[in-house]
């Protein structure tokens, strides 16, 4: 069951192109006219498995089979690899704790989104705060990212576009007396959401850190059962970086679920597949585009679908 309403294969898979792409016609390029794989070819295969970032054990997993298959079979058609590489990636995924986002339990949800700097928090603050009232829900948003000067006035244009109310702060401000703020008013008045945008962060900025702290402190204050979430944004295009900011924020905050940003922009959206393989930490979202509808809730069958369909 999908909580929001945009979900669209379509989008998804124009969204996903350039890595369809690369591991897809790739391969096929690849294996298209050969009599044989051979050895070459099996490398060429797990260059471009590498280089799409699904991570090298399961590059390893799916050479061994495609191996296995070889030997057992007379077909070496590149539909046939295809197929295999397929499976392989749709065994990752169901392996995940992947959970369907729910309808909200508690009132109001209170989501935190953190992350480093630039991976899209504020963006996808705009689009979840779109997608909320969409479904009906009164929605605030509160602009606790005081760091940046045009963090506030960032985050008002997306409150505007998605047509929900925001807490804004002045530069300078403490980031949790914004969050208080917000908090407070949506207890007051009866809101179904809270998105709080937060200052780009590094998990290794001690300071930095201890003000998330406080934040979740402060928030805790007025509802001890919340946040609800903790969302950890990150980019799609940044490989191995997204796999250690999310074991460095998990390992010094609670991180409930992750929002893929950018997969739109990239070739190597098989991260996506890394992710799920090493993370306990399930993924939530997915963004394919800058627009305000460009956020998609994961789903492991559908993404599968949008690569290899
Ligand atoms: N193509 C694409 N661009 C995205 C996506 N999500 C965010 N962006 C872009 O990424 C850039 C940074 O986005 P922000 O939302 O400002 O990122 P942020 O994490 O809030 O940045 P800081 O507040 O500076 O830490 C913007 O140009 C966004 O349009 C996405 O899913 N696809
Ligand atoms: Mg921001």
């Amino acid at each position: 069951m999908s909580l929001f309403k945009n979900f669209s294969l379509g989008k998804l898979k124009e969204g996903l192109s350039k890595t369809r792409e690369k591991i897809v016609n790739s391969i096929t390029e690849t294996v298209t006219g050969k009599a044989v794989i051979d050895e070459m070819t099996l490398d060429k295969i797990e260059e471009i498995l590498l280089s799409s970032d699904i991570g090298f054990d399961t590059t390893e997993k799916i050479i061994e089979a495609v191996k296995r298959n070889l030997k057992s079979e007379k077909e070496r058609s590149s539909e046939k690899i295809i197929e295999i590489v397929k499976e392989e990636l749709t065994n990752v995924l169901a392996n995940s704790n992947n959970i369907p986002n729910s309808i909200l339990n508690s009132k109001p949800y209170i989501v935190l989104i953190v992350g480093v700097n630039g991976v899209g928090k504020t963006t996808t603050i705009g689009k979840l705060a779109n997608n909320y009232r969409k479904i009906g829900k009164k929605v605030i948003v509160g602009a606790a990212d005081t760091f940046r000067a045009a963090a506030n006035e960032q985050l008002e244009i997306w409150a505007k576009r998605a047509d929900v109310d925001i807490i804004q702060s002045t530069n300078g401000a403490d980031p949790s007396s914004v969050v208080f703020e917000t908090v407070r008013k949506a207890i007051d008045e009866n809101y179904d959401v809270v998105l709080i945008d937060t200052a780009g962060r590094l998990h290794n900025k001690t300071n930095l850190m201890n003000e998330l702290d406080k934040i979740r402190r402060v928030i805790k204050k007025l509802l001890p059962e919340a946040p609800d979430e903790t969302l950890l944004i990150l980019d799609g295009n940044t490989g191995q970086n997204a796999i250690v900011q999310s074991e460095e924020f998990s390992r010094v905050t609670d991180i409930s679920g992750l929002i893929i940003t950018k997969l739109d922009g990239t070739a190597k959206g098989g991260v996506v597949f890394q992710i799920v393989a090493k993370q306990k930490v399930p993924i939530k979202f997915i963004g394919v585009g800058e627009g305000i509808d460009d956020l998609q809730e994961f789903d492991s069958k559908s993404f599968v679908e949008a690569i290899f369909n």
